[in-house]
C-alpha cells in the first residue's frame, strides 16, 4: 500500500467559535494550524476562511493571506474549498481559484444538508471545473452520496475530466449517504479504475472511516471541519485529530505520506506520476 495521505480540515464554514476554541480563524491562526498539524502527519490543508470575528468569507484577499501564511510555515499542499457556504454564490465560490492553489474540491451534485440544500447542479459543476482548469487547480472530487459519482463519470463522458482522479467520500452528513463501511466499500466498488480515494467521516464517525480506509488502502481526512470532539465530552485540536491517525497507521504499518509523496500519489502536475 502507498504511504497514507492525510487532509486536515481545519475551520470549515458551519462551525461558530463558540463551538469551540481551537478554530483557526486569522490567517496567521491557519497557518500555524498548519506547522501543526505538518508536524503531526498531515500532508494536505483544506482550507476555508473566517473573519477575524469567526464570521465565514470567501474573499479572494482572505484566502491570498491564508494561503501565504501556511506556506511561510510549512509544505503542506494547499486545497481551497469551492463548496464555501450554503448560499454563496458560484462566483463567490469560484473567486479563490485565480489564486492557483494546489488543489481544489469540486463537490459532485446537490444534497440535502441537515435543514438546507448544498446545490450543485452540473451547470455550476462545469463552471467550477473550467475555472480549475483555467488556473492549473487539480480537483479534488467530493461525493456526499453514491448518485455523485455517476455525476463525475457524466463531467469525464462529456471531456471536462478525465480519470483517474483523487475522490473524496464525505459519508455522515444529514442528507447524505450515512457513515458505515459497508457504504464506503460500495463507494470504493464504484471508482473508475485508478482512482485515489479518501474518506471524511463526519462526528464521531470520522475516526472508525478513518481506521476502515486506512486497512482498505484509502486515505484520510480529519479535523474540526468534520468533527470537533477528541473522545466524547472532550473537545479536540486540529493537529490531535492527525496525530491519532498517523499514530494508528503506524500500528498498522502504514506510514504518513510527506506532502512530497502526496503530490507524486495525487499525480498532481510536476510529479513523474502526472508524465
Ligand atoms: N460547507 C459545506 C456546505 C467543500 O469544502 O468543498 C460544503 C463544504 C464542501 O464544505
Ligand atoms: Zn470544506
Amino acid at each position: 500500500m502507498e504511504p497514507l495521505i492525510v487532509t486536515v480540515a481545519p475551520v470549515g464554514a458551519e462551525l461558530r467559535p463558540e463551538d469551540t476554541p481551537y478554530l483557526p480563524l486569522t490567517p496567521e491562526q491557519l497557518g500555524e494550524t498548519a506547522e501543526a498539524c505538518r508536524a503531526a502527519g498531515a500532508s494536505i490543508v483544506h482550507v476555508h476562511c473566517r473573519t477575524d470575528e469567526g464570521a465565514n468569507t470567501h474573499a479572494v484577499a482572505r484566502f491570498g493571506a491564508a494561503m501565504a501564511a501556511i506556506r511561510e510555515r510549512s509544505d503542506l499542499i494547499v486545497q481551497f474549498s469551492t463548496g464555501g457556504a450554503i448560499g454563496m454564490t458560484p462566483q463567490e465560490r469560484a473567486g479563490p481559484l485565480e489564486l492557483r492553489p494546489e488543489m481544489a474540491t469540486l463537490t459532485c451534485g446537490t444534497v440535502n444538508f441537515g435543514d438546507d440544500v448544498f446545490e450543485n447542479g452540473f451547470p455550476l459543476m462545469r463552471e467550477l471545473l473550467a475555472a480549475m482548469q483555467r488556473f492549473g487547480v487539480t480537483p479534488e472530487l467530493e461525493v456526499f452520496d453514491l448518485g455523485h459519482l455517476a455525476n463525475a463519470k457524466r463531467l469525464a463522458a462529456e471531456g471536462r475530466l478525465a480519470f483517474p482522479q483523487h475522490v473524496d467520500f464525505v459519508l455522515g452528513v444529514p442528507g447524505g449517504l450515512e457513515a458505515t463501511v459497508e457504504h464506503l466499500v460500495e463507494c470504493v466498488r464504484a471508482l473508475p479504475e485508478r482512482c485515489t480515494w479518501s474518506v471524511a467521516g463526519i462526528g464521531r464517525m470520522q475516526l472508525p472511516m478513518a481506521v476502515a480506509a486506512i486497512a482498505m488502502g484509502g486515505h484520510v481526512r480529519v479535523g474540526l471541519e468534520d468533527n470537533i470532539w477528541y473522545t466524547k465530552g472532550r473537545l479536540a485540536r486540529n493537529d490531535e485529530l492527525v496525530a491519532r491517525i498517523a499514530h494508528i497507521a503506524a500500528e498498522l504499518g502504514r506510514p504518513v505520506a510527506t506532502p512530497q509523496e502526496a503530490r507524486r500519489i495525487l499525480r498532481l502536475p510536476g510529479t513523474a506520476a502526472a508524465a
